[in-house]
């Protein structure tokens, strides 16, 4: 049986992580049995989550996971697309994933009121006296990793500008379809899937949510998804 090691529910998401969604919605698309479990980061060989494990093997970060599917398992959820299919899905995925991923921690992590409301939660664990100590570094470390990748270079205005650059390129390729680039999924829909309802996430202020919201074919395919994949989950069913 394989092991999804993510985060579990939180912020009203199946996962805070987007790649968790990711990997989530992987496995549940490619119909294998799998089991969730609590990650921990300090057993993943990248220092992230998520991973997968089957018979003892781990298998870290979500585009290995779904091509372990593919090679291992001989899910591929891409047959029978044109090249051209598979080019835009793959572009818009790792546009999600190396830039607008970037927004989401920024918002998330830098913005006192939204850290109080999410982020902060992750640090219950540590022992108080402790605690104010490991988020200041934690809270540093994140805002140098933004400024390594360029993210926190950016004024909020000209960040939005790239939010609606990125999420209307989304919207335009899906257009009026079910899923990306066809009726039924491929895989970048785990991408797109997850990074739109991690994006549509109520519990923030966001004007990356603002600008998601503004293209009604992204919101009713975020529904689409939640509906199809995460519906069934009780810790889910009251969240936005
Ligand atoms: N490329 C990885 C990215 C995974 C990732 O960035 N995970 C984040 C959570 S969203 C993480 O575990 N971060 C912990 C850290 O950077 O210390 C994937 O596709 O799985």
């Amino acid at each position: 049986m394989i092991e999804l090691h993510a985060f579990g529910p939180g912020f009203g998401l199946p996962d805070p992580s987007p790649f968790c969604i990711k990997a989530d919605l992987l496995l549940q698309m490619s119909g294998l049995p799998f089991e969730r479990k609590r990650g921990n980061m300090r057993k993943a060989p990248k220092g992230k989550l998520p991973m997968i494990v089957e018979n003892g093997e781990i298998i870290a970060d979500s585009t290995f996971i779904r091509l372990h599917l593919e090679r291992r398992h001989g899910v591929d959820l891409d047959k029978g697309l044109t090249a051209e299919q598979r080019g835009a899905a793959w572009a818009v995925e790792k546009m999600l994933e190396d830039h607008l991923y970037w927004m989401v921690v920024q918002e998330r992590w830098t913005v006192d009121a939204n850290f109080d409301r999410g982020p902060r939660h992750f640090f219950e664990a540590v022992p108080a006296p402790l605690r104010p100590l490991v988020i200041a570094m934690i809270k540093r470390k994140v805002r140098q990793n933004l400024h390594g990748h360029g993210m926190g270079r950016y004024t909020p205005a000209e960040r939005l500008e790239l939010a609606r650059q990125a999420v209307g390129a989304v919207a335009a390729v899906l257009g009026e379809r079910r899923f990306l680039v066809r009726e039924e999924p491929c895989w970048a829909d785990a991408t797109v899937g997850a990074f739109m309802v991690a994006g549509l996430c109520q519990l923030f202020d966001s004007p990356l949510r603002g600008v998601i919201a503004g293209h009604p074919n992204l919101v009713a395919y975020a529904a689409r998804i939640r509906a199809a994949y995460f519906n069934e989950r009780e810790e889910l069913s009251s969240a936005a």
